[in-house]
């Protein structure tokens, strides 16, 4: 009866189901991984849903209600309605009802999670397998799509997770399952790659475990954490997005204050720190805001805690999740040894801190060799001015490192101090000098960490294998238009009308339905909105020039990290400005030749002989492997990759409101017929535009043949719907057996 078999696949689908909602039970974060079985397969169920901090969810219910934390005994309290007073009281909470509030700062506010997890579920694979993750969207009106960050998905460019690039959004009630390769081994993250879902929560840890080759060998480590680092505002994403959008956010938080407009927060080179103010940092989702005077507004929001072991080495696996601020990382009393960043190994550096910007990674280890105690681990924001006045302390979150021999309180300890022959190294500033030289703050910059081994740069064979690309990723606008708006070489990313990676379009006829970037409105030093999008020929050596000049750039700019998805690359330079003796921003790096042009767009080495891989001082020996880089104010990165990837490949400011603004642009490597083609099936969405005629045309009966067309399916089709009816049936039996 071979008409049956699809209804029993969809029965079996059914059952499946009912399998699945079990598993999608809520589960707390964990801050340390625990090493899977090595499978050839993982799977995962994932919901995507609205939740709210401080509020306690009666899934009995489906509703919730308020929490409210004391600031004078830190007791929780739940708010109730009595219906025989007809008043709203506070009532007491059990420890179990406790432990179920996302508190995040402590203050009310929507989030977007995956199974209602901040942050959300941490993944843990071993290297080579295939990870599935089936997504289903219960949001009310969005669509969603989530990118594997560090992921290069070769041969699987549709799963890249970018919506509107790689993929059509997954509408709310729709389902979606990513399938990809743990290629790359070392930390990465998912988040969410659509507006500014990211930063309402939508993100997590993915870690791929390898056999580890590197030589020297790491150390053993007792335990390995995951810390993730987060800025957070008291609106949602969307909201503190439109609020820059619109230039709104100079004026006060609340716009309630009508004399005052927000302060400027500047860094040591004197460039600016982000277009919002800064409210609360969350480390695994928990963290303090503090007031001006920078005493926490509730001493008892919960903080994350790391509990060790005293003489241990322990491994930190620190993601940065941020909407905008980069964050300078330490732990008080312990020195850092750092010995990867996005995933990839380094030489082992040790340092008093790090600094890390939106979508970069670094591991580190420490050795608890310290007195039992308590110890904050800090995240600092890193500004040295508040309008151009020094600021006293930096804004800030932090954790605690607790030594389970020690009783449990919060730390009182101090950062280590910086002195002349005991100067603290900071890797990864995104200028060359940390405040004037009395501080004793020594940066390190990126380029300077070194791979553990003598790593394989590609190096161009022949001319005609080797291309070179000047990026500029800086502030820009119209003519008739002061704004300065988010864009890459003068243009402003315009999403394409469907997504290049899988539209019929691209592949069938070669037209990409983006919006182009003409000669006439884009070209030269023009400013435009549009797809923009640089072309690489598969096989060849790829060099980009990523930089920071011209209009938005110098003292009203802001360095960028920019994430190119699809590769990593080799950091083979870093060009610094010119700056005074104190580290402030005096001119752009002389090594691109911005000439007479205000917007310095599309330039090349202002030597000549400096073109086909020829610029002196290029690491080609050992250079870190990275998939997020700080791009200086006045200054550049010089990375390399080999074009072996086919694909349409989205490359972005990682800053989201940056991002969304319009700082992206997209690579297409390869023509269509060189990518892989997405699976049979694979969701499409796009314009559709009709006359006025076919519009007399379909109202007379196109609908009738499309539903002959159904017909036609007939004894099967009758099989599926029995089999669909009873796999519903059973589906709904066991929803409900599972929730009594
Ligand atoms: C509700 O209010 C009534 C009247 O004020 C009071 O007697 C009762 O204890 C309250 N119920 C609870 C559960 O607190
Ligand atoms: C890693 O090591 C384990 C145990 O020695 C071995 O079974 C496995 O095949 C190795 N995996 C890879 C990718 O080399
Ligand atoms: C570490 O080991 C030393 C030497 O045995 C010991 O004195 C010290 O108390 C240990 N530290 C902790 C935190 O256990
Ligand atoms: C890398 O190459 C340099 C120069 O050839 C050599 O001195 C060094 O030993 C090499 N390092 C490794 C880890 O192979
Ligand atoms: C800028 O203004 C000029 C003069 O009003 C006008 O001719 C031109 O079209 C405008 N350009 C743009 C890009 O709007
Ligand atoms: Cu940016």
């Amino acid at each position: 009866m071979p008409e049956t078999l699809p209804g029993m696949v969809i029965w079996s689908l059914g059952v499946l189901w009912v399998l699945c909602t079990v598993a999608v039970a809520q589960e707390a974060f964990v801050n340390s991984i625990s090493v899977p079985e090595r499978q050839d397969l993982y799977e995962f169920d994932w919901t995507v849903e609205h939740w709210e901090t401080m509020f306690l969810y009666d899934k009995s219910r489906e509703a919730g209600t308020p929490v409210i934390i004391d600031s004078q005994t830190g007791a929780y309290s739940k708010r109730t309605y009595n219906g025989t007073s007809q008043r709203c009281e506070l009532r007491d909470m059990t420890e179990e009802e406790i432990t179920q509030v996302t508190t995040a700062d402590g203050f009310h506010r929507r989030t977007t999670l995956v199974n209602k997890q901040l942050p959300g579920p941490t993944i843990v694979v071993w290297k080579g397998a295939q990870v599935a993750v089936r997504v289903r969207n219960k949001l009310i009106q969005e669509g969603v799509a989530i990118h594997w960050h560090g992921i290069t998905q070769h041969n699987t460019p549709w799963m890249d997770g970018v919506g509107g690039v790689s993929q059509c959004p997954i509408n709310p009630g729709e389902s979606f399952t990513y399938r990809f390769t743990a290629s790359e081994g070392g930390t990465h993250w998912w988040h969410a790659h659509l507006g500014t879902f990211r930063t309402d929560g939508l993100y997590g840890a993915l870690i791929v475990l390898e056999n580890d080759t590197a030589v020297p060998p790491l150390p053993v480590f007792h335990k390995e954490f995951v810390l993730l680092v987060h800025d957070w505002q008291r609106e949602d994403s969307l909201e503190t997005y439109l609020r820059v959008e619109w230039e709104a956010t100079r004026f006060s938080h609340g716009y309630g204050d009508t004399d005052t407009c927000r302060t400027r927060l500047t860094q040591a080179d004197g460039t600016d720190l982000g277009p919002v103010h800064f409210t609360s940092g969350l480390i695994n989702g928990k963290g303090r805001s503090y007031d001006n005077n920078d005493n926490a507004e509730n001493r008892f929001i919960p903080l994350e805690k790391f509990s060790v072991e005293g003489n241990m080495t322990y491994r930190f696996r620190v993601i940065s999740a941020a909407m905008v601020f980069p964050f300078r990382v330490s732990v008080d009393q312990h020195d850092l040894t750092l010995i990867a960043t996005d995933g990839d190994r380094i030489r082992e550096q040790t340092a008093e801190s790090f600094i890390i910007n939106t979508g970069e990674r670094y591991d580190f280890y420490i050795t608890t060799n310290q007195p039992a105690g308590n110890y904050w681990i800090r995240a600092d924001t890193i500004e040295l001015y508040e309008d151009g006045n020094p600021v006293s302390r930096q804004h800030h979150t932090e954790a605690i490192l607790h030594y389970e021999d020690a009783p449990d309180a919060e730390p009182t300890s101090q950062r280590k101090t910086c002195a002349e022959h005991d100067t603290c190294t900071i890797v990864n500033c995104p200028f060359r000098q940390y405040g004037d030289p009395s501080m004793y703050l020594e940066c390190l910059p990126v380029h300077e960490l070194r791979s553990p081994g003598n790593d394989s740069v590609p190096m161009p064979e022949s001319a005609d294998r080797w291309e070179e690309h000047f990026i500029n990723f800086h502030f820009a606008g119209s003519d008739n238009n002061t704004g300065q708006r988010s864009s890459v070489n003068g243009h402003r990313f315009v999403p394409p009308s469907t997504p290049p990676q899988v539209s019929k379009e691209c592949y069938v006829t070669g037209d990409e339905g983006l919006m182009a970037c003409t000669d006439e409105l884009c070209g030269g030093e023009k400013y435009c909105d549009c797809s923009y999008h640089v072309t690489i020929t598969p096989g060849n050596v790829v060099q980009m020039v990523l930089y920071n000049m011209g209009s938005g750039a110098g003292l009203a700019g802001t360095a960028h990290p920019v994430h190119i998805h699809g590769h990593h690359f080799h950091v083979l330079d870093m060009g610094f400005p010119q700056y005074n003796s104190n580290g402030g921003y005096v001119s752009q790096n002389p090594d691109i030749d911005c000439g007479t042009s205000d917007r310095c767009n599309g330039k090349r080495w202002a030597d000549p002989a400096w073109e086909g891989g020829n610029k002196p001082g290029l690491n080609l020996l050992d250079p870190p492997l990275k998939d997020t880089v700080i791009v200086p104010v006045g200054g550049y990165v010089v990375i390399r990759f080999t074009a072996d990837n086919p694909g349409w490949w989205f490359v972005h400011c990682h800053i989201e409101i940056h991002q969304v603004e319009g700082m992206a642009m997209m690579i297409r490597e390869g023509t269509e017929g060189q990518m892989n083609p997405p699976p049979p099936g694979f969701p499409t969405c796009g314009e559709f535009d009709w006359s006025s005629e076919e519009f007399e045309k379909a109202k007379k009966g196109y609908s009738n043949s499309w539903i002959h067309q159904l017909s036609a399916l007939e004894g099967g089709g009758i099989g599926a719907a029995v089999g669909f009816t009873v796999g519903i049936l059973v589906g709904i039996l066991g929803t409900y057996i599972y929730a009594k």
